[in-house]
């Protein structure tokens, strides 16, 4: 009986360390609740990283014990790895080139790729012990872009699909990487390729043809005499959990009590991890024009933003983190009353039935990154929307805004468009806002994380058939 293993960088639990005890805690995200399916059903198996150093043989062992129960297979990464293969190469060369920040903040260390290398091989190593022929892998984001091509070296017969949850650069960009020719050929191990929109399969198929000068057809690599598929597989969210979230009795008290503190001014909401990608600064630029151009809404309006804190060793976001506390700051100071802030910011994470809550309290979510593989918030604003009301405004850099063609679609760059597009959000009439929501309901109700994880096994199962197909040719 074959098996599918799913590898990605996160385990979908958190361990966390409660003075000298560590305990396991679930995880909500999308992609943990998408694959839950998969890993906790027969033999299957996720692999990742626990998100925590944990040193000592002992207590590696009984956290192993203690994971397996769950289909769980930890890799564990010591001090040095975590600084060079998540900080210094995933977090300060990939991410930044595949958003378009490499001038900015790359930084190209051949220690740090070493380090990568490694890691990518030790997850390998893990997934050989357990793989068979006739196993399905499946591999997720950028920090195990080699690992496809190690597995595929050392077991040939199994299936490799892999999925990029970030954008994936123009080849003008992604030429710039050192390690470039590697990177391709490591994603290249993978019988299926994955990314979230078109353009994203466009850029790959083109760094694939310049880079490494291999043949393409539509969407198809010809690489040592095995065909590889590149395609669009964009990312859905649970849609039934947020809708039944905001009917929950519990999230509808939280409701009231955010409606009646903000009495009859209406809300905006962000929500984001701090990163520069998600255009955090330019927002709040943009809010600070509709603040400026539209003076009758000062008292009438607040911004709500939220900003889970992330990556916070990386200096950069260090910096980014001092640079919105003194915008928010210089903001406030400049437009506050005595009864009123126009602005309303949390450095830290809520649990999900709070997020339900803002969701469904806001009239108008504002998500404007620079660059996003998807963003998944803009759509879990759109499936909290029971009534379907409320307006997103959605960057046309963000995956989501090929699908929800129906939000006010911005150029975040554009700080005045941004801000009448707030402006036109919160004066939007209620028949024109049902519209556009009930569309975008549609769309996020049909494609959703289930449609997404089907998909992509099918569309495997098929290239595999069709690579057996050629060879007995
Ligand atoms: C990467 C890509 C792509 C946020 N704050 C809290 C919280 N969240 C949850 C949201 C949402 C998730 O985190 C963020 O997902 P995004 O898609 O918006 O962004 P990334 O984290 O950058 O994700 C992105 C995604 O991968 C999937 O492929 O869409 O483009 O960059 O689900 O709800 N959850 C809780 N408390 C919070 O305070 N519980």
């Amino acid at each position: 009986m074959s098996k599918t293993i799913i590898a990605a960088n996160r385990l979908p639990v958190k361990i966390v360390n409660d003075t000298g005890e560590f305990k396991l805690h679930t995880s909500e995200g999308g992609l943990a609740t998408g694959l839950g399916s998969i890993y906790k059903s027969k033999d299957n198996v996720w692999i990742g990283w626990p998100g925590l150093e944990v040193e000592g043989e002992e207590q590696q062992q009984k956290i192993t014990e203690e994971l397996r129960e769950q289909n769980l297979l930890p890799v564990f990464l010591d001090k040095d790895e975590i600084t060079r293969f998540y900080e210094g190469f995933s977090n300060e060369v990939l991410w930044p080139v595949f958003h378009y920040y490499a001038s900015t903040y790359a930084h190209y260390e051949q220690q740090n790729w070493e380090c990568y290398k490694e890691v990518n091989q030790k997850f390998c190593d893990q997934i050989l012990k357990i793989a068979q022929p006739g196993d399905m892998v499946w591999v997720h984001d950028y920090q195990l872009l080699l690992l496809p091509k190690m597995i595929r070296d050392a077991q040939r017969d199994i299936s490799i699909g892999f999925f990029l949850h970030i954008p994936f650069p123009s080849h003008e960009m992604f030429r710039l990487i050192p390690w470039r020719k590697q990177l391709l050929e490591g994603m290249l191990g993978a019988d299926l390729i994955g990314f979230h929109t078109f353009d994203d399969v466009r850029h790959f198929l083109s760094s694939v043809t310049r880079v490494l000068a291999l043949q393409t057809s539509a969407n198809v690599i010809t690489n040592n005499r095995r065909v590889v598929v590149a395609e669009s597989f964009p990312m859905g969210i649970d849609d039934k959990k947020y809708a039944s979230l905001a009917t929950d009795a519990a999230v509808k008290k939280e409701v009231a009590a955010i409606c009646k503190t903000f009495n009859r001014q209406k809300l905006i909401l962000s929500i984001d991890r701090l990163d520069y990608s998600k255009g955090i600064l330019q927002r709040l630029r943009a809010f600070e024009q509709l603040l400026i151009s539209h003076p009758e809404l000062l008292t009438h309006i607040t911004f709500y933003m939220i900003v889970v804190p992330s990556r916070d060793q990386v200096a950069q976001y260090k910096e980014l983190r001092d640079q919105i506390d003194k915008k928010v700051g210089n903001i406030n100071a400049r437009y506050r009353t005595l009864e009123w802030s126009p602005i309303q910011y949390f450095y830290r994470s809520f649990p999900i039935e709070t997020l339900s809550a803002l969701y469904s309290a806001a009239d108008v979510c504002l998500v404007t990154p620079m660059r996003d593989g998807m963003n998944l918030v803009s759509k879990e604003y759109v499936a909290s929307r029971v009534n379907n009301d409320g307006v997103l405004i959605l960057s046309e850099m963000a995956g989501a805004s090929k699908e929800l063609i129906d939000a006010i679609i911005v150029n975040p760059n554009n700080e005045y468009e941004v801000s009448e597009a707030m402006f036109v959000a919160l004066n939007m009439p209620l028949a024109e806002q049902k519209r556009r929501m009930t569309l975008m309901r549609n769309n996020v109700g049909k494609f959703n994380i289930g449609h997404w994880v089907k998909i992509f096994k099918e569309r495997l199962d098929e290239v595999k058939q069709m690579q057996r197909s050629l060879l007995t040719r």
